[in-house]
């Protein structure tokens, strides 16, 4: 359902993007990329809406450790300053939780 590394794999996503106009909408030209920042125990954004395809980079900004953790992927426990990148290849809804404080919730929906 998703995959994901532990190393910045934004960069790569970015560059991505950068395909010149008329490259048809092929799926290797279409990776966008989003960010959700973990600050003052929340997800921001808690709602986030990105097209299939989409790799989301979760920042820890925290000093206490968090995970984003839902149904088919999980970041791992996340440390002050880490990130993981997951890419939602499946349209669908995933509601997450921050396993160590389960009242941090985020939804992301993919279309
Ligand atoms: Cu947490």
């Amino acid at each position: 359902m998703t995959c994901m590394t532990r190393r910045s794999a934004l960069r790569l996503a970015l560059g991505a993007t950068l395909a010149p106009l008329g490259a048809g909408m092929s799926r290797a030209a279409s990776h966008a990329a989003a960010t959700v920042t973990i600050s003052g125990f929340a997800f921001q954004p808690a709602m986030l809406t990105i097209e299939v395809g989409t790799s989301v980079t979760f920042v820890n900004a925290d000093s206490a450790p968090h995970t984003a953790t839902g149904q088919g992927f999980d970041t791992g426990r996340l440390g002050r300053g880490d990130e993981a990148t997951l890419t939602f290849a499946q349209p669908g809804t995933y509601d997450y939780v921050c396993r160590f404080h389960p009242a941090m919730t985020g939804r992301i929906t993919v279309t």
